[in-house]
């Protein structure tokens, strides 16, 4: 069979062991690699990858007296970012993608793809690497494949999911699971067989992040950076996993999970969704400045929610490991992910130290006198450029998390009691306020606007919708999703977790946060623990519910009252501006929009003017 006659998957694959093993056949047959390895993520297997990448230049390792087993890589400058311009969501109908989707024909992507994965591991191994996200076996858990050209991919994967060869087990009993495919499009030898030098960052120019929401497939090509290339976690975990969700009345949400304890050890579970790069991490290893009050992690980005036996929202972190942002993290404000990364993790694009450890902008306060760069350039504190690139990232174990809970991993998870929406706004959005009723909840969440950070490419800092903290990784139509998030709260009725937004970065008109933030944002998740309870009251305004400014913890904070004023500040005039621009949003969508939120805006805006 020639290479433009073979098929490609598109229908997701039954029949056990014998459909995974001709599928990797086939896609072997398509890309022309070496070898193939099947990997089973044990300890060995890391070590042996870990090691070849050093010797092959791609893998710098740390000094182990500072870092044991941790190591540095360094990325091609042009593959620094999830590329959203590149993703695309290939439904049949186009109007499934929706409108913030880069939609195309799922035929002519397979044909295009068909060309650009002929022969792309020329040269190279192609690792097929089983795992499970979720608890393997876990009733909110999932399964999938991935194959990949890239050996540091099939490390990152190992510490970011459960890979087990017990997968396959689970996939011969007839457990439905989602092949992916990923090469960075690099081959070592062309068509014609000539043979080229291997780079220590392979990737390509051309960059494809394809999913295909009906047949639940994941295929990207020309990246090794992380969103683009660790196919489990946004391209399945959240693309393909929210389409799942949407058709069996679940969640797959771009969210954190905490556990939170109050004084009198009444426990709480919170999941929030922050835009990328706007606080996730830090919320789950929060270290709380008030005392009594303790805060554990569960997961630190993608939460998949379920309504449970006992008709609550139950949550999972379908996730194992750690892909967090390196620059702002310090131990002034987040021990816990300093604490986290002694040892045993990758770190990407951060500056090395000349004692062979590894420094970022924000991990102590001052920069040591001479670093290498994340380019590999000599860097001092003079040469007025960052050491480490803004969107530089570790990779670690969540075990390895001193704040883990001891219920993280739990089975059938845990009941959800509030869920947070966020963002990064300069003005108008107030430190915290609660949804009215889930109604109220959803259009906040449909409505978060934030200013667009270093994790995608393309310009830091420009305002834009990012509803629910999922524009870049929803599978299917955005409007599509609020009304599922209608549903899934009709079905939950009385046992509908309580709704808040939160903003901790709001500014003074001198360009200053006026929230501390950080271990601080511990006083907000106070009260929100408060609210759940019935313990604090709340005082009602257009936008929601905000606190009674003298039942916030803020002792000891050293914030003027006019700040105070200013956090809660609300501007009948900017907000009637802000439903303007709500109103031109939902009309993309058209008659997708459900009632109930145009109802909700109109609502807003009578009150606004009364
Ligand atoms: P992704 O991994 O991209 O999804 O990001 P994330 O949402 O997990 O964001 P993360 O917690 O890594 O924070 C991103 C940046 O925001 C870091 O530089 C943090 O230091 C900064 N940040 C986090 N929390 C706060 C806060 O409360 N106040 C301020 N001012 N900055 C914060
Ligand atoms: C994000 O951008 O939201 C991340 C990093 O969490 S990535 O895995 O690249 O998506
Ligand atoms: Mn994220």
């Amino acid at each position: 069979m020639s290479i433009a006659e073979l098929p490609l998957t598109d229908t997701v694959p039954a029949g056990g062991l014998d459909a995974v093993r001709a599928w990797v056949d086939d896609i072997a047959a398509l890309t022309q690699p070496d070898e193939v390895v099947w990997c089973d993520g044990s300890l060995g297997e890391a070590d042996r990858l870990t090691k070849q990448l050093v010797a092959e230049g791609k893998l710098i390792r740390l000094n182990p007296e500072w870092r044991p087993n941790s190591f540095l890589a360094r990325t091609d400058p042009g593959d620094v970012a999830r590329v959203e311009d590149r993703t695309f969501i290939c439904s049949e109908d186009e109007s499934d993608a929706g409108p913030t989707n880069n939609w195309r024909a799922p035929d002519a992507m397979r044909a295009e793809l068909r060309e650009v994965f002929a022969g792309s591991m020329r040269g190279r191994t192609m690792y097929v690497v089983p795992f499970s996200m979720g608890p393997v076996g876990g009733p909110i858990s999932q399964v999938g494949i991935q194959l990949t050209d890239s050996a540091y991919v099939a490390v990152s994967l190992g510490m970011m999911t459960r890979v087990t060869d017990i997968v396959l087990d689970l996939i011969d009993a007839g457990q439905p699971w989602v092949p992916t495919v990923h090469s960075v499009g690099f081959p070592l030898v062309d068509a014609d067989g000539v043979a080229r030098e291997d780079v220590p960052w392979p990737c390509n120019p051309t960059k494809y992040i394809v999913q295909f929401p009906e047949t639940r497939e994941v295929w990207s090509y020309g990246s090794g950076y992380g969103g683009n290339a660790i196919l489990a976690k946004k391209c399945f975990a959240l693309r393909i996993a929210s389409v799942m969700a949407r058709d069996e009345g679940w969640l797959a949400e771009h969210m954190l999970i905490i556990k939170v304890t109050s004084p009198e050890g009444r426990v709480f579970h919170f999941a929030a969704a922050f835009p990328s790069a706007c606080g996730k991490t830090n919320l789950a290893m929060l270290e709380p400045s008030i005392p009594g009050w303790t805060v554990e992690t569960i997961g630190d980005d993608i939460a998949w929610l379920r309504q449970g036996p006992d008709g609550r929202l139950r949550a999972i972190n379908p996730e194992a490991g750690f892909f967090g942002v390196a620059p702002g993290t310090g131990l002034s404000t987040n021990r816990t992910a300093v604490q986290t990364l002694w040892g045993n993790t990758i770190f990407t694009n951060v500056a090395l130290r000349d004692d062979g450890d590894v420094w970022w902008e924000g991990l102590t306060d001052e920069p040591p006198a001479h670093l290498v760069d994340w380019e590999g350039n000599d860097w001092t504190p003079e040469s007025g450029r960052p050491a480490a690139h803004p969107n530089s990232r570790f990779t670690v174990s969540a075990a390895q998390c001193p704040s883990i809970a001891d219920d993280w991993d739990a089975f059938d998870g845990v009941p959800i009691d509030a869920i947070l929406f966020g963002g990064r706004r300069a003005t108008n959005v107030p430190l915290v306020a609660q949804a009215r009723d889930w109604k109220h909840g959803v259009f906040i969440g449909a409505t978060v606007s934030s200013e667009k950070t270093a994790a995608a490419e393309g310009v830091v800092g420009e305002l834009r919708r990012d509803p629910f903290a999922m524009l870049p990784f929803c599978g299917y139509n955005m409007a599509d999703h609020w009304a599922h998030w209608l549903k899934v709260g009709e079905q939950l009725g009385d046992k509908a977790p309580a709704i808040f937004q939160v903003n901790w970065f709001r500014k003074g008109d001198d360009g200053r946060f006026l929230w501390p933030g950080f271990s601080e944002n511990a006083r907000v998740i106070e009260w929100i623990a408060r609210r759940v309870e019935g313990s604090a009251g709340s005082v009602g305004t257009p936008i929601g519910r905000l606190p009674v400014v003298e039942e916030l913890d803020l002792a000891g904070l050293d914030l003027p009252e006019e700040d105070v004023e200013a956090l809660f500040e609300v501007d009948s005039a900017s907000w009637q501006a802000e439903c303007d621009l709500t109103e031109q949003f939902f009309d993309r969508f058209g008659s997708r929009v459900p009632a109930a939120l145009r109802a909700e805006l109109a609502s807003l805006r009578y009150h606004l003017r009364a």
